[in-house]
């Protein structure tokens, strides 16, 4: 290794700056990434989707190489190290959130479980957007993480896709994707040569009509204004149409007769984002002589449909005539895909396209796939009960839960070595491949020094992620604190403005003498939709607050508030292994099922949380005594809902505690440091409505982090003991489950049949 290295940079390690040490890896690494490419046998899966949200690529790959530790020895020796090395790499900016770190996470589980599995997506220049606080507000640049050295690389293939009746050229780029000890796939992401940066101005502005400019310069264009809204149809259309003639020439190419097309690929789709991949890949099969009726069987039989949200107004639904303009060639189709529908049932909310001239992309993906999977068991249940129950009516063979997971490799192996090695001096490193093996720590539970020796890595790693934040923010925070972190995309349902709440209460019990049993930090990562403007305001609200309270000696003894700037892959990797209390708070029934949780468990943390989304079935592998569960039941508020006669300002008026929390958001002491409009709005919009009910949970939420903070400070073993449990409860979390769930229920990859006398052959 250590030849290679200084072969390819022409000089000793030593005398290398990390820019070229860098390229050199990147060039190590790809050469091994490709001895591991193999040939596709039977079914190959194709993962649509808009977002992968892959995260820094090097250390990671190294990992799932085999050769980390050696770099890492290398490097080492010449004075370097990897850590730094890291800060160097830009993180790639192609998703937002969950839906998008879980596509990141599934394409590593499908290598390392050697499945053939490629993800298809965009390559967007800016990505996200970047995010800064200024004035205690969120303000967004640009982030133009595609400068530099590329892991992607051009492929020089391009796809015709026709928009708005006018030729384009989609190129095709590849990067690698390795397992661990795996084998080597690919993520697939498309892109015009025609896009410009240069026509963005003022932050993230740009003409959204210049659509051969701007068409992938960003993750979802804001689309508050119909052009935005047209524009998120081009992007998509552009994805699934390069995406569906790609995936028919490779098919082509190993022998596949479009009639056995399901075969040879199955088609996951991620969310309603890629739906139009059904009516395009019947255009296409229409274009190759397949008639409408077989080539929607087909279609029916390759695609499968993943729903991540049971929001209704998250749900797509594009006038016709957007889709008229944008992709004409495809109304045709979906047209006659309704009539197909229709002829069926005259039930208005199974039709396709209502009477409003809506299409709705999700009836479509549950009428024309063969699967409809929800992302967790809680979840699965209220698609099929309430949500979705018409379909399932229709339809109850197509419907199946796959639970969420994550992968170990970069949220354990790769973001908590400390962690990872002593698990390993307990229990071997069986678990690095199989994750139930966790289970075995479960035997050290009273292991006095065990405990002892986990929690000094948890301080270690508290430590470490408050000097990375202050080199990057210059906050220091306090390690023997109770870190309590909510990191999460901001959004209503997931509450944030409850912590915040709970935050405004402490500070008053504080001031009244009632001392909480130790000092809370409480960490928040979320970048707000930018014209989502409650969301915004959440985030003014928690900084304005984060000053008020730092700026009271007597309270900021107690409490300490910060905000991770552009919360990131990168950002999680620091903040998760130093976490106490993970936070989970969103409103039952709402959080479809929530992947950060599972990683800060794995990581050693105890989850406050509603008995939500995954939540649910992280209480069932920890056991209630090992979880801090509070708030109303996804029943209960589904009935509420139900009634319709929840009343936000009744609580407020009835709760003297909750009242002065409320007040306190536009009261004296914060309009000294904040904005009064965005305040004012904000009080208005939880007293007015608090459409996610956080006022009925604010007690329950009061009680048991309270609770959760008391164990931490006076019972330190209880609480190390149920660190311990959570890391060995969360073997069921990890996605190789999830992935090989998804693989016996859905896609079979590799199991067809030979159809045709043509040889196998790799088809790169
Ligand atoms: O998908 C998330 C859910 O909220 C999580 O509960 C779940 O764990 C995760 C993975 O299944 N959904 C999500 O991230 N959605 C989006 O980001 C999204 C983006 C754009 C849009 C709708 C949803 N139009």
């Amino acid at each position: 290794m250590k030849a290679r290295l200084e072969a390819l940079c022409k000089k000793s390690i030593a005398e290398c700056s990390y820019e070229e040490i860098y390229r050199a890896l990147m060039t190590i690494v790809k050469e091994e990434s490709k001895a591991r490419e193999k040939a596709v046998k039977g079914r190959k899966l194709y993962y649509i989707s808009a977002e992968f949200l892959i995260g820094k690529l090097l250390s990671n790959n190294l990992i799932n190489l085999g050769i980390y530790d050696e770099v890492d020895g290398l490097l080492k020796e010449s004075g370097k190290s990897l850590a730094e090395l890291e800060e160097i790499e830009p993180e790639p900016s192609l998703g937002n959130g969950g839906l998008g770190r879980l596509a990141a996470c599934f394409l590593d589980s499908l290598a390392t479980l050697d499945l053939p599995g490629d993800g298809v997506g965009l390559m967007y220049h800016c990505g996200l957007f970047r995010q800064n606080f200024r004035n205690h507000c969120q303000n967004e640049t640009p982030d133009y993480w595609l400068d530099g050295a590329q892991w992607a690389e051009d492929t020089g293939k391009t796809y015709e896709v026709s928009l708005a009746g006018k030729e384009y050229e989609a190129r095709l780029y590849r990067l690698d994707v390795t397992g661990y000890d795996g084998r080597t796939n690919k993520l697939n992401l498309f892109d015009l040569d025609t896009v410009d940066e240069g026509i963005i101005s003022e932050g993230i502005q740009f003409d959204k009509t210049e659509i051969d400019k701007n068409l992938t310069l960003f993750l979802y264009p804001d689309d508050s204004d119909d052009e935005g809204r047209k524009l998120r149809i081009y992007q998509q259309y552009l994805m699934v149409s390069a995406g569906a003639q790609m995936i028919l020439e490779e098919c082509e190419k190993r022998g596949c007769k479009l009639h056995d097309l399901a075969d040879y690929a199955a088609i996951q789709i991620n969310d309603t984002h890629p739906s139009m991949v059904i009516p395009e890949l019947i255009r296409l099969l229409g274009e190759k002589g397949i008639a409408f009726e077989e080539a929607a069987e087909i279609v029916t039989k390759t695609c499968a449909y993943t729903n991540h949200t049971i929001l209704a107004e998250a749900l797509e639904k594009w006038p016709e005539s957007y889709l008229e303009e944008v992709v004409p060639q495809l109304m045709p189709v979906i047209r006659k895909l309704d009539e197909a529908v229709k002829e069926k049932t005259d039930r208005e909310d199974l039709a396709i396209i209502d009477k409003g001239h809506l299409v709705h992309m999700a009836n479509m993906d549950i009428h024309f796939t063969h699967s409809t999977n929800g992302v967790a068991a809680l979840h699965t249940e209220i698609l099929k009960e309430s949500e979705l129950n018409q379909f399932y009516q229709l339809y109850p063979e197509k419907f199946n839960n796959k639970t969420n997971g994550i992968t170990f490799r970069r949220w354990l192996l790769s973001c908590n070595h400390e962690l990872t090695e002593y698990i390993e001096s307990l229990i071997g490193p069986g678990f690095k491949k199989d994750a139930s093996e966790l289970k075995k720590l479960a035997a050290y539970g009273d292991d006095q020094k065990v405990l002892k020796r986990l929690m000094e890595i948890k301080t270690a790693n508290k430590k470490k992620f408050s000097d990375w934040l202050f080199k990057k923010q210059g906050v220091a925070l306090k390690p023997d604190s109770i870190f309590s972190i909510q990191s999460k995309r901001l959004h209503e349902y997931k509450r944030q403005q409850l912590n915040l709440l709970y935050l405004i209460h402490q500070y008053f019990e504080i001031k009244n003498g009632h001392l909480p049993a130790a000092p809370i930090t409480a960490v928040f990562g979320a970048k707000a939709a930018p014209a989502y403007i409650t969301a915004k305001n959440i985030i003014h609200a928690l900084l304005t607050l984060s000053k008020v309270v730092e700026k009271d000696p007597e309270v900021s003894k107690w409490i300490q508030i910060v905000l991770v700037e552009n919360y990131n892959v990168t950002a999680a990797e620091k903040m998760i292994p130093a976490c106490d209390l993970s936070e989970q708070i969103s409103l039952a029934s709402k959080e479809a099922s929530g992947t950060g949780n599972m990683k800060f468990m794995l990581n050693g943390a105890v989850t406050l949380g509603t008995m939500d989304g995954a939540n649910v079935e992280i209480a069932d592998c920890v056991g209630g005594e090992n979880i801090y569960i509070f708030g109303q039941s996804s029943r209960q508020v589904i009935r509420l809902y139900e009634k319709g006669d929840y009343c936000a300002r009744e609580w407020y008026e009835t709760d003297p505690n909750l009242r002065r929390a409320v007040d306190f958001i536009d009261g004296e002491l914060m309009l000294s440091e904040g904005d009064e409009g965005s305040l004012r709005s904000l009080k208005n919009e939880l007293v007015g409505k608090d459409w996610f009910q956080t006022f009925p949970d604010f007690n329950a939420y009061v009680v048991r982090k309270n609770q959760a903070v008391t164990d931490y400070a006076v019972n330190p073993e209880k609480w190390a003991k149920m660190a311990l449990l959570n890391i060995s409860g969360a073997g069921y979390f990890s996605s190789d489950r999830t992935i090989a769930e998804y693989n016996e229920d859905i896609w079979h990859l590799g199991e067809t049949e030979e159809v045709s006398g043509i040889e196998e052959e790799a088809v790169r």
